[in-house]
C-alpha cells in the first residue's frame, strides 16, 4: 500500500503490474499458490463450491428428516450479541410506533390515517453475528475467486461481480456438525489452538459420519459457549481480541479433498488467531478458502443446543437450511441457519 497513515507515505508501493480483461478479470496476476477452484464451474462461475450442492443431493438432504425437531443455529440481532469489537454492534429501532396513537398522534398518513401500526429498522454490519462471509468478502492481490478483479467491489457501487445475492438459493443441503470440543472432552478449545487436520478425522470416526462432496460442515469449537459465561463487556471485549482457536494452513488440502460446499462454525474468523508463526500470508485459510477454492465461510453460527442433540441421538447430519439474504451487491449476509432433523 502507499499510504501508511494520514500524510504518511510508504516508498515501498508499486502499481499494479496486471491488467484487467472487458470481463472485469485480471490478466497476468494473482494465480492460486495452493489448490484451485478456478475456472472447475467456468470462466464466468461467481458460486465456487456452491455449486457441488445439486438437486439429487438436497432432495437426499431432505430424507435426514426423521423426527421434523428444528435448530436455529442463527445468535440475536441485538447490540449484547458476540461480535468482533472492530465492528459495531446490530441496532435495532422502531421507527413508527403505534404507542403514539395512544396520546392522539397519528401514526400514517393520507388514505390510512386512523389506521395505527408498528414499524422498525436495523442498522447491521452484515459481518457480525452469525453470517455467511461471500467469495467477494477477501481479495488477493486485488483478485477475488476465479480471477474477478477486485475493483468490481467499491463503496459506490457494491460488488457488482460475486455479491451474496447470487447465493440466495444456496446453502440447502446436507449439514454435518462435528464437535470438536466434545471430542477433546473440553467445554472449549483454547485460544491460539491451531485445530489439525487430523483432528477432522478423528472425531469424523468417533461420531460415525461421514463427510463428503456437497456437504456444509459445521465445527464447534466450544468458544461462543464460553462467552455466554462472561459478564462485563470489558471481559467480552478481551476475549475477542485474544484469540481463538480455529482451523490452520494444514487444513486447506483437507478441506479441498472433501469437496465441501461450506464450512461455519462458533468462533469469529473459522481460522485460528493469532495466526501460525509459518503462514504463508495474513489469514490464510480466508485467503485460500475464499479466494483459491471458491469455498463461502460461515462464522459466529450458534452450535451448542444442536451438538447437545447430536450427542444424545448419535445422528451428526441433518437438513440444513441456510441461504443468505437477498442483498445484490452486499459481501456478506446476517443469517438464521435452521438444521431441521
Ligand atoms: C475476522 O474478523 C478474523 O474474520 P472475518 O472478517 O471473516 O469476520
Amino acid at each position: 500500500m502507499g499510504r501508511k497513515e494520514f500524510n504518511s507515505y510508504s516508498t515501498d508501493w508499486k502499481p499494479p503490474t496486471y491488467t484487467v480483461d472487458e470481463r472485469g478479470k485480471v490478466v497476468d496476476g494473482y494465480t492460486p499458490i495452493g489448490r484451485s477452484n478456478w475456472g472447475r464451474w467456468g470462466e464466468d462461475d461467481v458460486r465456487g463450491t456452491a455449486n457441488l450442492i445439486t438437486p439429487e443431493l438436497i432432495l437426499r438432504a431432505a430424507g435426514l428428516v426423521k423426527r421434523g425437531e428444528v435448530f436455529s443455529l442463527g445468535l440475536p440481532l441485538a447490540e449484547d450479541t458476540p461480535r468482533f469489537p472492530a465492528r459495531p454492534p446490530a441496532k435495532h429501532y422502531i421507527t413508527q410506533s403505534g404507542s403514539d396513537a395512544v396520546v392522539g398522534s397519528p401514526t400514517s398518513a393520507g388514505d390510512l390515517h386512523g389506521f395505527v401500526s408498528n414499524d422498525d429498522a436495523i442498522d447491521l454490519p452484515l459481518q457480525n453475528a452469525t453470517q455467511w462471509d461471500g467469495l467477494a468478502h477477501v481479495q488477493t492481490e486485488d483478485t477475488l475467486y476465479n480471477g474477478w478483479w477486485a475493483g468490481n467491489i467499491t463503496a459506490a457501487r457494491g460488488a457488482e461481480i460475486m455479491g451474496i445475492g447470487n447465493m440466495r438459493e444456496s446453502f440447502i443441503g446436507r449439514g454435518v456438525l462435528l464437535d470438536l470440543a466434545r471430542h477433546a472432552g473440553v467445554d472449549s478449545l483454547e485460544p491460539g489452538f491451531v485445530i489439525p487436520p487430523e483432528m477432522l478425522d478423528e472425531a469424523i470416526a468417533a461420531q460415525g459420519v461421514e463427510v463428503g462432496t456437497g456437504d456444509i460442515l459445521l465445527l464447534r469449537t466450544g468458544y461462543l459457549s464460553r462467552w455466554w459465561s462472561l459478564t462485563t463487556g470489558a471481559e467480552k471485549e478481551a476475549y475477542f481480541g485474544n484469540g481463538e482457536p480455529g482451523l490452520g494452513q494444514g487444513s486447506i488440502d483437507w478441506l479441498a479433498d472433501h469437496d465441501i460446499a461450506a464450512i461455519a462454525c462458533d468462533t469469529v474468523g473459522l481460522e485460528v488467531l493469532p495466526g501460525e508463526p509459518d503462514e504463508v500470508r495474513k489469514l490464510p485459510v480466508h485467503q485460500a478458502l475464499l479466494v483459491d477454492l471458491g469455498l463461502t465461510i460461515g462464522e459466529l453460527w450458534d452450535l451448542d443446543t444442536l451438538a447437545e442433540d447430536c450427542a444424545k441421538d448419535g445422528v451428526w447430519e441433518f437438513l440444513l437450511v441456510a441461504p443468505p439474504m437477498y442483498i445484490p451487491r452486499a459481501v456478506a449476509s446476517a443469517i438464521n441457519p435452521i438444521a431441521i432433523k
